[in-house]
């Protein structure tokens, strides 16, 4: 197993320290957002893990390993190389024993981060059940990840590219917590609300920390959702972002796009009808859910060392 696994000198030191640490993901860098935004916008998120008293951990795949924590030169590469495969689950072996480079999804960051020992992880949105899976069955792997890897994703809550009421129905399904921070409704990225209510909300980082531990503790198996709403400040109005993303859906249809390159085409279409403005929503919601996702991370780290997990 270690032979594929790197941890980079600053998480080392994080773990030899006792630090808390943060994962990140790298296909909203390769993947999610052009260049040279993508690399400005990782940067910044793993400056504000920093200042919030935590150690970030990029997390990609290069020359046959999991690299966790990345330098910026290679930071750099993932954001402008045009070749780097989009990383999901299914894709792991293949990407790290053909030594390509790979940018991790949530499910693939939620498994690296999880051989590295890293329970907290940040990005924007997470993949869920698509509109139309009843026929096209496209269903994201990071909701069976999210049912079996014990890593919590912090997001904006899901896109409305998804069906966000079968997102949730499987989630249940899967026994997966989605836990609301200061709000009560799934936030859809974009906008700060949604019409689907949420069965667990909380305004405090600390209580976060302790309903992981919990399940943790307790051996149920699988991640949560903590849902941190976009700021007011940036949020998009709905009936706007809602007519656009319909707009995107409808030309993804048209060219018959599909399968893994279905998230990444509708993503590049809000940007290019909304004239960049979804973009800039989409970066400031990334930070907000890092300096959030960075006290949660703290305050785990914290109680984890505290409390004896052990009879
Ligand atoms: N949503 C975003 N930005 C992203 C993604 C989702 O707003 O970059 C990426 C994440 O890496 C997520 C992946 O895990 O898309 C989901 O892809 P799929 O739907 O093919 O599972
Ligand atoms: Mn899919």
């Amino acid at each position: 197993m270690k032979q594929y696994i790197e941890l980079s000198e600053e998480v080392q030191q994080a773990k030899a320290e006792g630090k808390a640490i943060v994962a990140l993901e790298s296909t909203i860098i390769s993947h999610g957002m052009p260049y040279p935004q993508n690399i400005e916008m990782a940067r910044e998120v793993e400056q504000i893990v920093r200042d919030n008293g935590a150690v970030p951990a990029t997390i990609a795949i290069m020359d046959g390993t999991i690299k966790v924590g990345l330098t910026a030169e290679e930071l750099e590469l993932f954001g402008q190389s045009s070749d780097v495969a989009k990383v999901s689950r299914r894709d792991l072996p293949h990407i790290i024993a053909t030594k390509q480079l790979g940018a991790t999804t949530v499910a693939t960051t939620m498994i690296c981060a999880d051989l590295a020992d890293i329970k907290i992880f940040v990005t924007g949105g997470i993949g869920g059940v698509h509109r139309g899976a009843e026929t096209t069955m496209d269903i994201s792997a990071d909701l069976e990840e999210l049912a079996q890897t014990d890593v919590a994703v912090v997001c904006a809550g899901a896109k409305s590219i998804l069906d966000l009421a079968l997102t949730l129905e499987y989630l249940e399904t899967k026994g997966v917590p989605v836990i609301g921070y200061e709000t009560e409704v799934l936030p859809a990225f974009y906008t700060r609300t949604s019409d689907h209510p949420l069965n667990f909300s909380t305004d405090s980082v600390d209580v976060i920390a302790d309903v992981l531990k919990t399940k943790w503790d307790l051996n149920l198996k699988g991640g949560a959702v903590i849902a941190n709403p976009i700021p007011e400040e940036y949020a998009m109005d709905q009936t706007y972002i809602d007519g656009i993303i319909n707009q995107a859906i409808k030309e993804a249809e048209d060219n018959q796009i599909s399968g893994k390159d279905s998230t990444p085409f509708l993503l590049a279409k809000v940007k290019e009808l909304t004239n960049g403005k979804s973009l800039d929503a989409n970066i400031e919601l990334v930070k907000h859910n890092t300096k959030v996702g960075t006290q949660i991370a703290v305050c785990f780290n914290n109680q984890a060392q505290i409390i004896p997990n052990q009879f």
